[in-house]
Order: structure tokens, then sequence, then C-alpha cells
């Protein structure tokens, strides 16, 4: 069996020539462009002040003539400002929540809704995702896109779904295995919890479940993250990116050779920016990711600044789809820490914690300041077998940790080992970080 053969697929798209692709991109690129701008006021102002104008888009090149668009233009123009499509034509809201204020508010047409689940089928069959497969979808239904956009997908895809929402981890685990599930959808977080809760009652997911995939996004997640989950449960674990902004889950997917998120670039036209000069940066280099919708009506975005730091691919995927790739986000600019003036991302911790063996896939980290002095602390679950150990075992075990936390970010932290079940869980997306600081 080829590569490509193995690395399933429902859309020839995912293999269209480069230049065809090309092609359809800069026909549907200009098609947006005139849409928006006959339609949306804020760009259209935008526009104008640079003085271009629709026409002046011949090539894909020309994307970088158009304003950006930020979260903070969604959150201004709350709630319709946005709509390039009179209501009647919006048939689901969105919504998504950030963490103070408004909400930001998305529309969607009944193609752009078809578009998406297109787009989320594409990103499970990628995962070799089939009808025979059943789906818990345990990401939360509702304004949120996690659980609406996979369900759609995977019914689109002709699997049987389970439409569970998040929560209720008991009944979640008591359904995984009655009825045999074989695909969970959920945060990362969420999973290694009903893992753990599992775990309480006794059950072993290798051995009662029949559970094969985890289809996990919505929050950044490490390759160490992932191998934990995979050794303890038996799953591929896949990553599946995607933001409200831009539809929901399904913007992109790794597929089965895991080189990076294949973007759905006949729909999504990605970029990589400089984010502090706004310049484009070459493929290959890391910045902020930047999408244009290329066929949404209802809220489309020009060049959306996602704030998810990722760098493109230059090498082809051994899959063979033409679709490029983008590294699996590390971070987000707003998520980077200032811990002694060294900059730190939570998931270089993540990456150095799980990177020993008896530390269980859980932690929290506290910033808190002493004096003039910026504190690291960082409490990570370790085995009850571990914790049994005698005082100098332990000791051992928190100057491993402690050294390989310092090689990673060069910061020095107060290891803390917790208790299995002790630390915060999640039934949606996760917050690891307590910056104490600036209380
Ligand atoms: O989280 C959509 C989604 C639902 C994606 C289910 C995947 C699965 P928002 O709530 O708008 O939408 O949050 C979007 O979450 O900008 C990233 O910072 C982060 N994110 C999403 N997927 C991933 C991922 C949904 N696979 C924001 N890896 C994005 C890392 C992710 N971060």
């Amino acid at each position: 069996m080829s590569s490509s053969e193995k690395c399933h697929a429902v859309s020839r798209l995912d293999y269209l020539p480069v230049g065809q692709l090309r092609a359809l991109q800069l026909a549907r690129l200009q098609e947006l462009v005139r849409h928006v701008y006959a339609n949306v006021p804020l760009t259209r102002r935008r526009m104008d002040e640079r003085e271009v104008r629709p026409e002046h888009i011949t090539s894909l090149k020309d994307i970088t003539l158009l304003p950006f668009m930020l979260k903070s233009d969604l959150r201004d123009e709350y709630p319709f400002g946005l709509f390039a499509s009179p209501m009647e034509e919006v048939v689901r809201f969105h919504c998504s929540s950030g963490t103070t204020g408004k909400p930001i508010v998305i529309g969607n047409t009944p193609r752009d809704l078809r578009i998406w689940r297109r787009c989320v089928m594409r990103a499970l069959a990628m995962c070799g995702i089939t009808r025979n497969d059943i789906v818990q979808v345990a990401y939360g239904y509702g304004l949120f896109t996690g659980g609406l956009g996979l369900h759609y997908g995977a019914e689109g895809l002709g699997c049987t779904v389970l439409p569970i929402s998040g929560g209720n981890t008991d009944r979640q685990l008591m359904l995984m295995k009655d009825f045999g599930v074989t695909v969970i959808a959920c945060t990362p977080s969420y999973f290694l919890h009903l893992v753990d809760e599992g775990m309480k009652k006794g059950i072993d997911f290798r051995r009662d479940m029949r559970l094969r995939h985890g289809v996990f996004g919505a929050e950044p997640w490490t390759e160490a993250m992932r191998d934990k989950i995979e050794r303890l449960t038996g799953i591929t674990a896949h990553d599946i990116y995607g933001l409200t902004e831009i539809c929901g889950p399904g913007v992109a997917n790794d597929c089965c050779h895991r080189r990076g998120l294949h973007v759905f670039e006949d729909h999504f036209y990605p970029e990589i920016i400089d984010p502090d000069t706004l310049e484009p940066l070459p493929d290959g280099e890391e910045g902020e990711l930047v999408f244009t919708t290329l066929t949404r009506r209802g809220t489309p975005m020009l060049r959306y600044r996602t704030r998810d730091l990722s760098r493109i691919y230059t090498e082809p995927c051994p899959c063979g789809r033409t679709i490029r790739t983008f590294e699996r986000i590390r971070a987000r600019t707003d998520d980077m820490l200032i811990i002694r003036g060294v900059n730190i991302f939570p998931s270089q911790i993540e990456t150095a914690l799980l990177s020993i063996d008896s530390v269980l896939p859980h932690y929290h980290i506290f910033i808190s300041r002493e004096g003039d002095l910026d504190m690291l602390e960082i409490k990570v679950e370790v085995t009850a077998q571990t914790l049994s150990d005698d005082i100098k075992s332990l000791e051992k075990l928190r100057a491993k940790l402690s050294r390989a936390i310092q090689g990673v970010i060069n910061v020095s932290a107060k290891i803390t080992l917790a208790e299995p079940h002790s630390l915060p869980r999640s039934e949606g997306k996760l917050n690891r970080v307590t910056d104490l600081r600036g209380r």
C-alpha cells in the first residue's frame, strides 16, 4: 500500500496540482475581496485609505496590499458590523467568549456551513476515520464551534455520532464502554481527565475500551503530551486545529505522517507574518499565522491575525497532498510569559516535564513575585507509587525535573510533586498557568 493510500482522503482538492490550486485560490480571493469591499464598511474604509481597490488584486502576492483584521475589530464591530451577508442569508451564529468583555460573533450562511462540514470531513478522513467508526463528540455543543463542528463533519463522513457534549464524566465513560466507541473528540486535557477518572474506577482504556482514535484540539498540546496520551491508552492521538473566526475546527489537521498540519488552503489561505513588523515571512520561518477565508460569505475574514505561532513547511508531505502544512501550534503570542526577563512558553515547560517517565500529564505553573524577583513554581502530579518512595528518591526526582526545566527555559523553578488527581481538570480548554504577579 502506498503511503498516500494509507493516509485516507475524501477530497481530490487535497491533491490538486499546485498550479491549479494557486489559480483556484486567486479566483476565490478576487471574488472574496469584491464581496467584502462591497459589504463591510470597515474594510472598505481601510482599503480606501490605502487606495486599494478589488481590481488591484491580480496575483496571490497582492494579498499583502490588503489590511489585516484583528480580534479587536470583531469586538469593536460587535455584534454584526463585520457581517458581509444580509441576516436573512445567515442561518447560524457562533461566538467565542475570550477572557473579557463582549464575545466575538460569527454568522454562517448555508454555504459556509456546507464548506465547514466538508473541511471537518476531510480532517477526520485524514485521521483514518471512516463510516465504520462510532464518534463520541465531547467538545461543548452550542456557541463554541467544537461540538457542532465535529458533529456535522463526522455525520457527513457517515460515522455514528454520540453527541454527548462536554462534562458528565461518569456518563461519558459508561457510554464509551457500552457503545464500543472507537473515536473520541474533545480537548486533550479533557481526554486526560476522562482517562484519569476511568482509572479511579478501575477502567483500563487498552483493555476495556474499543477506542482507536482521539481528535484533539482547541488548546496547545505538545508532542510529549501526545506521546503520553498514546502510551497511556493505546489510541492514536490526532491534532485538529481551528478557530471560531475562520469557521471552527477543521481549518487544518495532521495526516498519518505527522509532519505538521495540512491546511485546507482551497478555503483558508495561510500566511506567516512577523508579529512586530507585520511583514510577511518566507515559508520556513516562525511567526504569527494569518488566514484569509477564501470562500466564506457570512463573516469573511481578510488576513485575520490569529496570534498563533507557527511556520509553514517547505518540504512536501510524503502523503502526497499538495495543500501545505504548518507546524503544530507551539504557543500563542499572548501566552508568552516573561520570567526574570526571559521569554518562556508553557509548551516548553510541558515538553521538559513530560520527558520524565514517572511524571503524569497533569501540571500547573504558578508565577509570583518575591521582592523584585519573579518566582516560578511548577506543581506536577506523579504516580502514587512514586510518592511512596523514600525522601532521597523524591529529592532526586525533584532535582531531575528541575534540571530538565532549567535546561529548556534557562530559569530555575521550584518543583512540587503533587498527588494523582489533585490538580485542576477541565471539561473544555484547560488553563495551566496562574500568574500572581499583577495581583
Ligand atoms: O478552539 C475551535 C476548535 C474546536 C479547534 C475543537 C479544534 C477543536 P476558539 O475557541 O475560537 O476555537 O479558539 C481558537 O484555540 O487560535 C488556538 O490558539 C487554539 N487552538 C485551536 N486548535 C488548536 C490546536 C476553537 N490543535 C484558538 N493546537 C486558536 C493548538 C489550538 N491550539
